[in-house]
């Protein structure tokens, strides 16, 4: 098989005659396909099958162990001006970066079959949508891209109709941490990744290509690419409202794109839906709206902490078609991480009889690979070429005082503000050192594709492209008492800050004006059926002036970190957050 295109030709000859394959295959994406390449991998050790009647076509991969997560200090954006890559980034010469991946490259698929994986980013039809091409020696990687993007013919007919893509070239390498590297390229619309098979480094339509080059083309281009999860909510009189959310990570982003709302809301009518869990391409519409789709096929989630109570969407679209990577298994060969039950595990993630003096029996960041259509909150707007129209941005972080439940920002800029300074905060329970405040902007951090001040300053520029914008509100669940509890419940029950939000989007809902935004009245946020003291709820919704004063000051620290590529517009809100506070 070959192409049409032909820039899209001469690019597959040329990494042939530097990588030198035995042989080169064409990915189409058909079922026929799926299975070979199950035999395929089955027989060369790569995937060991799980207990097929209780898990039927679910594999289990054990990686290399030093090849488990995201390797951000071996990530790069190599732009022509330093500058561009910003402080958030680190940056290589484009020039100095393709010398050191040719060298690497050089004759690496010697004896391997390189595989090309024509793939699109969101639905095939959609003109929010966006094509790629990933080269890979994994086969791996090929069925984790077939679960997480569209891709084979009909991606490789859309490239062809269109004639852009994304370039993107990748090899396992001898997986040796010394040897490895994920380049990006922004201004070439190219990535190159060596030595790792992870998804985050290896499955380059994701982070590499839906967040890094994809943020970069979004500011080019007028729009946003953001890792968010997209979350259908329904209301009993039927109305269908979709907000967007950022999340570090470790903060239930998983578990919120996938709510399962409290008894009584379910009985009252409300619906929730999942378009999303982890990214969100979003445009200016014709109606002035943010329309968004979700660029993914497929969840590629953290298995540990998945269970029957934290997230039961997700649990039960794991019992078929899944691909588990660095989980443990259990006697009868079902899978297993810590958190899923109380059985015990046979074998560890490293293949080993499993011996809690070991550590964890699934690597912490092990993952399941599945299909969105296996989910059972799935939103069949996923395949909507138009995406879905937005009514709110969330960005929620982690932080066990100052940060109330939920707070509206008073207008666009200083929702840009909310979303610069999102943050996660831990405690050195040790010591018991002040919990340490980690900033995670728009929880892009190791996602934004150039410098954090352009990037607030496209943000900010939104507003002369649409004049519709949603509104925005921060959250946070994570608040705890002085005995170290947390306050809010969580999981479910967060549909209440769910419900008060679409009722401000929906101007149904008075609030208070305080110095940080607008916050609930303690009486709007529905307590019905919930074990929860009102007074609790009533600090979870009270602005502590004396800590917003340090945290103001901390917030501008922070933001002249970035030079003056920060658009004033921040400094601006942020003053006014002081003025406010008095
Ligand atoms: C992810 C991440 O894997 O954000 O989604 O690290
Ligand atoms: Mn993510």
């Amino acid at each position: 098989m070959s192409t049409t295109n032909q820039a899209l030709a001469d690019w597959v000859k040329q990494v042939a005659e530097l990588t030198q394959p035995d042989s080169i295959y064409w990915c189409d994406g058909s079922e026929a396909e799926k299975q070979k390449f199950n035999k395929m991998l089955l027989a060369d050790g790569t995937f060991k099958k799980l207990n097929q009647d209780t898990h039927p076509d679910c594999y289990l991969h054990l990686s290399d162990p030093q090849d488990v997560a995201r390797v951000e200090h071996l990530t790069f954006i190599c732009t022509e001006n330093e500058a561009d890559a910003g402080p958030n980034n680190h940056w290589m010469a484009p020039e100095a970066a393709h010398e050191k991946m040719d060298g690497l490259f050089a004759g690496c698929m010697r004896g391997r079959t390189m595989y090309v994986i024509p793939y699109c980013m969101g639905p095939i039809d959609s003109p929010i949508a966006r094509c790629g091409v990933e080269i890979t020696d994994s086969a791996y990687v090929v069925q984790n891209m077939r679960l997480m993007t569209r891709m084979g013919d009909a991606a490789l007919a859309r490239i062809e109709r269109e004639g852009g893509f994304v370039k993107g070239l990748h090899s396992i390498g001898e997986l040796d941490p010394d040897r490895r590297f994920i380049m990006h390229f922004p201004e070439e619309l190219s990535i190159q990744s060596f030595g790792s098979g992870y998804g985050g480094n290896a499955l380059l339509g994701k982070k590499c290509h839906a967040l890094r080059i994809a943020s970069y083309q979004a500011k080019t281009e007028g729009w946003l690419a953001e890792h968010m999860l997209i979350l259908g909510i329904k209301t009993p009189a039927g109305t269908q409202h979709y907000v967007a959310a950022a999340f570090p990570s470790a903060c239930g982003k998983t578990n919120l794109a996938m709510l399962i709302p409290p008894e009584g809301y379910v009985k009252d009518g409300w619906e929730i839906s999942t378009v999303g869990d982890d990214i969100c391409w979003m445009r200016p519409g014709e109606d002035g709206r943010l329309w968004a789709i979700n660029p993914e096929a497929g969840f590629f989630g953290v298995a540990p902490g998945t269970s029957k109570g934290t997230n039961p969407n997700a649990l039960a679209m794991l019992y078929k078609d899944t691909i588990f990577t660095n989980v443990a298994e259990t006697e009868d060969g079902q899978p297993w991480w810590e958190g899923l039950d109380d059985r015990t595990p046979k074998t560890d993630w490293k293949g080993r009889p499993f011996d809690a003096a070991n550590g964890p029996a699934a690597h912490p960041n092990s993952r399941f690979t599945v299909s969105a259509k296996r989910c059972p909150s799935y939103s069949p707007e996923m395949e909507s070429a138009t995406g879905v129209p937005i009514d709110a941005i969330i960005f929620g972080g982690r932080r066990a005082s100052l940060v109330p439940l939920v707070a509206e920002a008073r207008n666009w800029n200083h929702g840009v503000l909310m979303g610069a300074t999102v943050a996660s905060e831990t405690t050195a329970a040790a010591t018991g050192a002040v919990g340490v405040v980690r900033r995670d902007p728009m929880a892009m951090k190791p996602f934004c594709g150039y410098h954090f001040g352009d990037y607030w300053g496209h943000w900010v520029d939104m507003q002369t492209k649409a004049d519709h914008l949603p509104k925005v509100f921060t959250v946070n669940w994570f608040r705890k008492n002085d005995q170290g509890k947390f306050m809010w419940p969580g999981f479910g029950e967060n549909m209440r800050v769910l419900e008060w939000i679409i009722g401000r989007c929906t101007d149904q809902l008075q609030a208070r004006e305080t110095a940080i935004g607008y916050l609930p009245e303690v009486k709007d946020i529905n307590t019905d059926n919930l074990d929860m003291d009102l007074a609790v709820l009533e600090q979870l919704l009270t602005v502590d002036v004396d800590a917003w004063k340090t945290e103001v000051n901390s917030v501008e620290a922070f933001l002249k970190e970035y030079g003056d590529r920060v658009p004033s517009a921040l400094f601006e809100e942020l003053l006014a957050v002081d003025n406010h506070l008095g």
